[in-house]
Order: structure tokens, then sequence, then C-alpha cells
């Protein structure tokens, strides 16, 4: 059971008690402890399994708590969150997930219009039944009607961060058993997309029954849904589903390359093959009846005369036509990172001080980091003022004095306010080491003034970067309205760079929008956005993303040293 699983039954709970109407001191308590334990170093279950050890040790978790963790890692399930899923629809949970609806609105809906889920919920909006309730207006419904179209687009999708860790405890099982002899996963997992529909994983076993057997009773698993000689469908206790396919060594390549798709990358590859006179399926490629290829995904695409292509860019986005010109990209990988240079902490909503992330991120090998605190607009964070910020760059100076081993830099993430001005003067971002500028309020605003406030920012002298720079929260908030390329072209013509915020919710720069930006020869920073000393295990999501993009160690600017890295700076 991981710290992410545990965490989530608990937000979970306080969703269903909030939509219950619970009071407020029990949900927070819940709250707390969702994110204590996802904010946790070690695995919650290591301390479970010790018997010299209790959760309750940990501060914020009380007896009761810890007697409910214990449970749940146990059972893998917790009885008061059963009984309140029987009680509460899972189509009003469903609900939380549009823009401006919360757990109250939407227990309004559930008990006063019975509404149970979105379907409902959107024949309720269009027959004008919703703006004349309590707490609700026309701007609601409207709110709500476009949230639905949104919706429809991401619901059943996962982030990427939730499901490779489920999908990779399950790999690493199965490929322990001795009949399996090859496994890989495959489909939107494989080519990192930043969320993911289903899982699938394909294996080459002597006999399929051990592999499918093993998954059946895999600790993460709930249901099978269906069950062939080749092909097992099961659901996660996550609601997560995943395909695993058992195939022929002769066509594990084949296989491989079909189920990763992505289908337009696909259709490509088979009209390549279909000229060449060959045909090409998830058994192999051949000629007539005889097969050519199929032991490896390499054969595979020498077969329609390509090298290999990284899973992360078969998007049907170019790819094909470098790939023949012996032009992809070699890719960034995770150990190219030396720096991250955006951060929080106690100095404003991290949990943890500035020495104790300086060493952790020492910890992953960092050589250097900017202490980004939030700037005085973000007042719910407690942001920072320049009295305050000037204080706080003193703390920095001096345990940066302390600790060898890492560059710690003084930064700032400023506000660019909803008038197009900064959040703090420019005799103080003069003084910093790092300033990022980014966009919290006001995102609905016409582009005009989106455009007016981030040119303002990239025309400022003092300010080095863009972070977050769309502000999207994918499946939750779109962008702020904007023409990327034309933000892009300015950030290029003043040297200002461009940030892709790991944050698995981020990933701001999207891919797309980081292609263009390398195409602009934009230097990129891929950072964390850290709140916790965990916070920093997101990197690798921003990494996926800068592959998709098809970036290189040379494309991102945090791969070289802190000196070299001076040298871009403004
Ligand atoms: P997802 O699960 O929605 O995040 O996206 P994928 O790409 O994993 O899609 P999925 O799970 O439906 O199928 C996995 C791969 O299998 C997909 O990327 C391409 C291949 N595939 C599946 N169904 C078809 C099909 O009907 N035609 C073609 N050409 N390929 C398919
Ligand atoms: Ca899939
Ligand atoms: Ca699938």
């Amino acid at each position: 059971m991981q710290n992410s699983e545990i965490s989530r039954l608990f937000d979970d709970l306080a969703d269903l008690l909030e939509i219950d109407g619970a009071n407020a001191f029990r949900l927070r308590a819940y709250r707390n402890a969702a994110r204590l334990i996802s904010d946790l170093p070690e695995p919650m279950a290591d301390i479970v399994a010790d018997s010299e050890r209790s959760p309750d040790e940990l501060s914020g978790i009380g007896k009761d708590l810890a007697k409910k963790i214990v449970t749940i890692v146990e059972t893998g399930s917790l009885p008061q969150l059963e009984e309140m899923q029987e009680k509460i629809p899972a189509g009003v949970v469903d609900m939380l997930r549009l823009p401006g609806l919360g757990p109250k609105k939407a227990a309004v809906l559930f008990h006063d219009l019975s509404i149970t889920n979105l379907d409902e919920l959107k024949a309720a909006a269009e027959q004008g039944q919703i703006h004349s309730l309590k707490g609700f207006g026309k701007k609601t419904e409207t709110s709500i009607l476009e949230g639905l179209a949104r919706a429809q687009e991401s619901i059943g999708r996962v982030f990427l961060a939730d499901a490779k860790p489920q999908a990779d405890a399950i790999v690493d099982s199965l490929a322990k058993l001795p009949s399996v002899k090859q496994i890989s996963t495959a489909g939107s997992l494989r080519r990192r997309r930043e969320t993911v529909g289903d899982l699938d994983v394909l294996i080459t076993a002597d006999d399929s029954t051990e592999p499918m057997n093993a998954l059946a009773e895999h600790e993460l698993i709930e249901q099978v849904l269906a069950r062939g000689d080749t092909k097992q469908r099961v659901r996660l206790r996550s609601g997560l589903e995943m395909d695993l396919r058992v195939v022929p060594e002769e066509s594990y390549g084949a296989a491989l390359q079909y189920f990763t798709g992505s289908k337009d990358h696909n259709i490509v590859i088979r009209r390549r093959a279909q000229d060449r006179g060959l045909k090409i399926n998830e058994y192999g490629v051949y000629r007539g009846d005889e097969s050519i290829a199929g032991r490896t995904e390499e054969d595979v695409y020498a077969a329609v005369d390509l090298p290999w292509i990284p899973p992360e860019l078969r998007e049907d986005r170019g790819e094909i036509e470098r790939a023949e010109n012996n032009a992809l990209p070699t890719l960034i990988e995770l150990s190219d990172i030396r720096g991250d240079l955006h951060m929080h902490t106690t100095a404003t909503d991290g949990t943890a001080t500035i020495a104790e992330m300086a060493a952790a991120a020492k910890a992953r090998k960092l050589k250097y980091i900017a202490i980004t605190d939030h700037s005085k607009r973000v007042t719910m964070a407690g942001g920072l003022d320049a009295d305050r910020l000037r204080a706080h760059w003193k703390e920095i100076e001096k345990v940066n004095a302390a600790t060898s081993g890492i560059e710690i830099l003084r930064g700032i993430e400023c506000d660019i306010l909803e008038d197009a001005t900064l959040d703090l003067p420019d005799d103080v971002l003069a003084e910093a080491d790092w300033v990022i500028a980014v966009l919290h309020y006001g995102l609905k605003q016409p582009q005009a003034q989106i455009h007016e406030r981030l040119l303002t920012a990239i025309k400022n002298p003092h300010v080095n970067i863009i972070g977050h720079p769309t502000g999207r929260l994918i499946g939750k908030r779109p962008g702020a309205e904007m023409n990327i390329s034309e933000i892009l072209k300015a950030a290029a013509d003043h040297g200002v760079m461009m940030e892709i915020n790991a944050h698995p919710s981020r990933l701001d720069l999207n891919d797309t929008s980081a292609a263009a930006a390398k195409d602009l020869k934009i230097p990129i920073v891929i950072s964390t956005d850290a709140h916790a000393v965990t916070g920093f295990d997101v990197l690798q999501y921003g990494i996926y993303q800068a592959r998709r993009a098809g970036l290189e160690k040379k494309d991102v600017a945090n791969t070289r040293t802190w000196a070299q890295f001076k040298k871009l700076l403004r």
C-alpha cells in the first residue's frame, strides 16, 4: 500500500463526509492526514509493519487516525469509507471535479434535485433548473456546463504520476514469475502522456495461467473483468483498468509497437509498410504469408526502413520524418538535471525549512536550488512582502554559507497582478538571484489583458523566467487564454526562459508548447515547485513531458552547472 493510496482514501472520505454535512473539524483532521501521509518521506506501510512503531508517533496523527491507517494498510480499505460510498453515489463525487462545485454545492444538487451523476447534472443545467437553487446563480449554471464539456474529455483519465507507480508495482511482481519471459507496459503510459485512460501490459510467457492467476490475486487488483487465453482485463482498487496481453515471443516486438500506439503514429507506420509491399499488424510484419519481423520493436521499425523511435515521440507530430532523416533527438534524461529552481519553504506554504529542502535536494544529487517562495498577493500562502522577503533571503544566505555541496539561491515566485504590474518593486527584484514571474489570479481575463500581463513580466529586466506559463490545472481548469506562440516569441526576444513545471497536475508548458519554445531556442527550465521534501519526486514527470516535446539535454538550462547556467541569465 503506497502512501499516495492511503492519502487518497482519506481525501475521498473527507469529500464524502463533507457532502454528507459532517462538521468542519472532522473534515480538517482527514484532509490534514491525507496531506501529511502524501508528504511523508518513508512508506507508511513500513511504520505499520514495524512492531515497535505506530502511525501516531507522527505529529498530527492521533490514536483514532492511527487505527484507521493500520486498517487501511492491512485490509486495503476502510469500513467507514465503504459505508459512505454506499450512502453517496460515485457520480455525486464526480461533480467535485467541476470548477466552482465544492462538496457543499454538490450536496445541494444531490439532496434538492436528486442529481446523482454528471449526465443528470447536464440535463438539469440545460433545463435551467440550477440557477434558482439557493447559493447558485446563472453564472454557476453556465460554468457547470462549461466544466462538464471539459470533464467529458478528462473523466476516467488519471494523472500519469498516479497511474505509473501502480503499473510499475504490477509489472515488477509479474516479472518475478518463473513463467514470464518478457514484460513491458504499452499504450499511453509507455508514451508518458500526462494522463492515462487505462493501463496496457504485454508479456511473453511459457503459459498464460500463472501470470493471469497472479494478476487476479495481486494486491492492487479489485476485480477480474474478463479473461481469455491471451487477454485479461482487470480493475484496480484505484478504479483504473488494465489490459494484460500474453503474446508469442516471435510477435513481442510487433505487439509492443502496435499496443504502444499512438493510433495516429501507427497509421503512418502501416502506410509505410503498404508502400513497401508489406503488411503490419500486432503479430508481425509480413510479405505475403511470410513473417519478416516481429520479435523486437527495432526489427519492426527496420522493416519499414526506420530507426527505433522513442515511445514519447510516437504521436505523428513529425517524428517519422525525423527518424527517416536520422534526425531524432537524443532525449533528455532525469540524471541530466543538476538544479531545481522552483520550490517553497515554511516561509510561505511549504512544509520544510530552507535547510531541510537543501538537504533533501542534496540527497537527490542536485548541485543547486533556488528557494522561490510566494510574493504577498498570495495571501492564502502567507506571501512575502519586500521586508519579509529580504529577511528570508538573509536566512537563505546563512543556510547557504553553512551548507556544502549545494548552492542555495535566493529566489522569488513573483505574482503578475491583475492590473499588469508585478507584486514586488523592481529594486527588490533586482537583488534576487532568480525571479520567476507567474499568473495565479485573474486567469479568466480576456486574452488581451493576459498578454499585457505576461509582456509586462517578460519586458521587466529582473524577470528570469515565466513559471507554469498558462496556469492550467489538468482536467480541472483550462489555462489562461493566450496565443502561446506570440508569448514565446516575446520571451525569445527578451531572453526570458520558460518553465516546465513538473507538478503532475500542471506539466505546464505542455509538450507541444515546449517543443515550440525549443524551436525558438528559448532555454527551458524543468522545476518541481516542491512544497515538501517529497515534492522533488515529481521531477521525473517534468522530464517525461520534456521528452514528449523532443527536448535534449542542451535544450534544458538546468542540466548545466550553476556557473554555466548564470551565463544564460539576461
Ligand atoms: P489511453 O488508454 O486512452 O490513455 O490511450 P492508449 O493510447 O493507451 O489507448 P488504448 O489503451 O485504447 O490502446 C492502446 C494502444 O493500442 C493504442 O495506443 C493503439 C493500439 N490500438 C488500440 N486499439 C486500436 C485500434 O482500434 N486501431 C489501431 N490502429 N490501434 C489500436
Ligand atoms: Ca491505455
Ligand atoms: Ca487498453
